[in-house]
């Protein structure tokens, strides 16, 4: 099992320092995601379970001093000069033939994470995304321009014409067919968000097809959607707000009604037996909003179970392929 592991630290919104405005000031945390996930054991986790992982560490990212609001967006230059060279590490990984495993920090890490992606392939990819939140506002149709609530729409070709030129933006080309897209756990999508879902004719399983249809019939879906035709490279980009806030209630935007702590690692147990992982994100960690140190480890306990499903981690057990039983 030669699974290969990246860890980026990707933080689109922190403290912004030396800036007197009286606008709200955004609350960072996110960036300490990372940390607390190798923390709570991970990397040995996973080698615990017969994978070979390579830590890359933290990448480290330029301030960019000023970055203002482009329109609405924040941070615009900083997150697509961090994007840009996340793209570029996930490529390498993808060339050299390992699985890549990106720690943030927020979504809008899956902008380089997917673009990064899908440029070390020569066929296309499957996405799919996780989550509470669509996160397919455009720069222009964002209510809060924060650009971990757009990453999708730079992603997906049939949008290319809604998004408007952003500095640090013209690096990133779309990379996904609207079709090749698959979202899980929806409950707290935007109206503009809907209309672009319809519009694009976008598979979702919100909460409510999980209600109705039941977390293994969902995951048979979207695996037979993925893969009707071809059977592409999956990237699963897992925001740990698709999970209920009361398993996981240390991250930025948490929303009620969200999957049990069983579905969402049922979700990893499933792709993983396709043997079509090839990417993952897992986002929105964020210590920083745990109200205690119990809340905070629920949500990472969770955030590490999840990802050790997508690397052969069965509920059943496991054992080495080579273990033989001791003779008396
Ligand atoms: B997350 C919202 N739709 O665009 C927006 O946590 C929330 O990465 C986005 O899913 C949530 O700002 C972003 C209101
Ligand atoms: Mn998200
Ligand atoms: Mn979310
Ligand atoms: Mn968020």
């Amino acid at each position: 099992n030669n699974t290969f592991m990246l860890v980026f630290n990707l933080h689109t919104q922190p403290f912004k320092k030396g800036l007197k405005k009286k606008k709200k000031k955004p609350r960072g945390g996110v960036e300490r995601g990372p940390d607390v996930i190798r923390a709570a054991g991970l990397v040995e986790k996973l080698q615990a379970q017969g994978c070979a992982v390579k830590d890359y560490g933290n990448l480290s990212f330029e301030e960019v001093v000023p970055d203002e609001p482009v329109g609405r967006a924040k941070r615009v230059r900083a997150v697509g000069g961090a994007n840009q060279k996340l793209a570029e590490a996930v490529s390498r990984v993808k060339r050299d033939g390992h699985t890549a495993v990106m720690l943030g920090g927020d979504h809008s890490l899956a902008i380089g994470s997917i673009h990064g992606h899908a440029a070390a392939l020569q066929s296309p990819l499957g996405v799919v995304w996780v989550d509470a939140h669509a996160d397919i506002n455009t720069p222009l149709t964002s209510p809060t321009g924060n650009l971990h609530g757009q990453p999708m729409s730079y992603l997906i070709h049939e949008l290319q014409s809604k998004i408007p030129a952003l500095p640090s933006f013209s690096w990133v080309k779309p990379c996904v067919a609207a079709k090749d897209l698959v979202y899980i756990g929806l409950r707290d999508v935007d109206p503009e968000e809907h209309y672009i879902l319809k519009l694009l004719d976008v598979k979702t399983f919100s909460m409510t097809e999980v209600d109705r249809l039941g977390i293994a019939r969902v995951m048979e879906e979207t695996c037979d959607y993925l893969t009707a035709k071809v059977k592409k490279p999956i990237h699963l980009s897992y925001d740990i707000d698709a999970i209920d806030p009361s398993v996981t209630p240390a991250t930025g935007t948490p929303v009620v009604g969200g999957l049990s702590y069983r579905e969402g690692v049922y979700i990893t147990e499933h792709l993983c037996q396709t043997g079509l992982l090839s990417a993952v994100d897992m986002v929105e960690v964020n210590p920083a909003r745990g109200r205690t140190e119990d809340e905070v480890q629920s949500t990472v306990r969770t955030a590490v179970d999840v990802l050790l499903g997508c690397f052969g981690r069965r509920r059943e057990g496991n054992h080495p392929a080579d273990y033989r039983m001791p003779e008396p």
